[in-house]
């Protein structure tokens, strides 16, 4: 055992270790000690790569990153998965996506859809029980769409969702699309994002014209997904600055947001892994402009209303956000300094999806906890080390796989005075398109660790010892059976809103339970000495 803690090259040294040698030299590249220089350059790391088989990942499919992540939070679309039924079942409601259908209005969320393929349809094909399956649920449900989702099955024998989806959706009379998001489809989730993101653009987004509500500062919100209520506190806060919120994609959203959402004249894009395709669509086609936002943490959300609000040139509205912030931090910082006293110089380290691994570090800077390590599980090199490292990144035979919607400027519906102003803003150092990615925001002797394994999890921790995890289900109950407390940054445990001012303190409170909790000193990790029970060690009093 090493008595004094390894530094950030020691740790990646050790982790990689046991590896068989080209294993090690691959897995090496997908961990950078983070290195930043002055012109807040940052290390290449090797990211978006095929996972070795054999190594235990915390990683999904591209089906779970199209169905259940863009598609999942969208409660008046009926989303049938075309496969086995396992696949329905387990992306069934395990995200904690929320949402608030007003009454007597379709919310199809608590339902799972699923063709239910069995032996006889992998050898004579799926297609006519898809057929069947469209048909029932319009009969029971008489929804205003329906997608369908292919899983693995579904790919190798070759049935054509599309073609399906097509002849229903002229039979029907409503809309009903398909999406080749077989789980084998991509390395990870992320490929589900890209192809979810191209068939929402492709067949929902500009159906409808009209301009509803307020017609001054309307903006879409995108990468939200209301986990835990967290849209629920964004939402009244743009309703108390000013903004008209026309579509989120896709926390508590509709199917008629999307529909509509070119009529918003800004787009915010939160988690920039899953939905940048869109937002980058939509301005090409309607000329609309897209700023990073992040709702995660207390100075985070007053940046970006006040970011929001300095993009439409409005005084009265400007005024009106500065203040609402001001107010808010003010009710914050009271609980901060509380709940900060007693995490102070904790320690934490997060490897979660393709965004919150950058953005929960903004908390746990709030509570002055130290960040030893971050990683994502899917997330691309500019996640990492921002979009300034687009033109560098190579295209591999994986990516290649996914499809690139060409998309053309709608000569009727592109709005150039928006491109006006962004071109006028721009001139002012109002800045666009601009994700900066997680690592040029970390401490330089801090480890980068891609789509961390379950071996390296362990290792870390018993060489690392962070007071605090955050992961996902995969690995909570190994982490919290070596002493560590796991916080799971997926679907929040029970958690939640943790978002905007009030979610912030929401997260202070549940972090310094978990920091602060005396029970994990009873539990002896495999490494720590055998001990017998009445050997366990004494609660520290201060703690008690
Ligand atoms: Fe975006 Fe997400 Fe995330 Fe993500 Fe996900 Fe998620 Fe996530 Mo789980 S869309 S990348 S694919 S912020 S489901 S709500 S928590 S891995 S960090």
């Amino acid at each position: 055992m090493i008595e004094s803690k390894p530094d950030a090259g020691q740790l990646k040294d050790e982790l990689v270790a046991k590896y068989p040698s080209k294993i090690a030299k691959k897995r090496a590249n997908q961990m950078v000690q983070n290195d930043v220089d002055a012109e807040n350059n940052v290390p290449e790391i090797l990211a978006n790569a095929r996972t070795t088989p054999g190594i235990i990942t915390q990683r999904g499919c591209t089906y779970a990153g199209c169905k259940g992540v863009i598609l999942g939070p969208t409660r008046d679309i009926v989303n049938i998965t075309h496969g086995p039924i396992g696949c329905g079942f387990y992306s069934w409601l395990t995200r904690r996506n929320q949402t608030h259908a007003p009454e007597g209005s379709e919310n199809f969320i608590p339902y799972s859809f699923s063709t239910d393929l069995k032996d006889e349809h992998i050898v004579f094909g799926g297609e006519k029980k898809l057929e069947a399956a469209i048909q029932e649920a319009y009969d029971l449900f008489h929804p205003k769409a329906i997608s369908v989702f292919s899983t693995c099955p579904v790919g190798l024998i070759g049935d054509d969702v599309h073609a399906v989806a097509r002849k229903m959706k002229e039979e029907l009379g409503i809309n009903v699309f398909g999406f080749s998001c077989e789980g084998y489809k991509g390395v990870s989730q992320s490929a589900g994002h890209h192809i979810a993101n191209n068939q929402v653009f492709r067949h929902i987004v500009g159906l409808d014209d009209e301009v509803r509500g307020q017609k001054k500062f309307r903006v879409n919100l995108l990468g939200e997904y209301n986990i835990g209520g967290d849209a629920f506190e964004i939402e009244e806060l743009f309703k108390r600055c000013g903004f008209e919120l026309v579509a989120t994609f896709s926390g508590n959203s509709t199917y008629g947001q999307f529909a509509n959402a070119q009529t918003a004249d800004l787009n915010m894009v939160m988690c920039h892994r899953s939905i940048n395709y869109v937002a980058e669509m939509m301005e090409k086609k309607y000329g609309i402009p897209w700023i990073k936002v992040n709702f995660v943490s207390a100075t985070a959300t007053a940046k970006s209303l006040i970011k929001m609000a300095e993009y439409f040139e409005d005084a009265e509205l400007l005024a009106r956000t500065k203040a609402i912030c001001e107010e808010e931090l003010a009710k914050v910082e009271v609980q901060r300094k509380k709940y900060a006293a007693r995490t102070h110089g904790k320690s934490v380290v997060l490897f979660v999806g393709g965004s919150r691994a950058h953005h929960y570090q903004e908390l746990f800077k709030e509570l002055e906890m130290k960040v030893l390590a971050a990683g994502y599980e899917f997330a691309h090199r500019d996640d990492y080390e921002g979009r300034k490292v687009l033109p560098t990144i190579k295209v591999d035979a994986d990516s290649r796989n996914i499809e690139e919607l060409h998309v053309e400027k709608d000569e009727a519906l592109y709005r150039a005075y928006l491109s006006e102003r962004k071109e006028r803003l721009l001139a002012e150092g109002y800045t666009f398109s601009d994700y900066e990615g997680m690592m040029p925001e970390m401490d330089a002797e801090s480890l980068v660790i891609d789509d961390i394994s379950s071996y390296e999890t362990e290792k870390l921790i018993e060489l690392w010892k962070p007071d605090v995890f955050c992961a996902g289900i995969k690995e909570k109950f190994v982490i919290q059976k070596m002493g560590i407390p796991c916080k799971q940054l997926h679907n929040y445990d029970v958690g939640g809103p943790y978002n905007a001012f009030r979610g912030a303190v929401n997260f202070y409170r549940d972090i310094d339970r978990m920091a602060n909790s005396p029970v994990w000193k009873l539990t002896l990790a495999s490494w720590q000495e055998e001990t017998t029970e009445s050997a366990a060690p004494v609660l520290e009093p201060s703690l008690a």
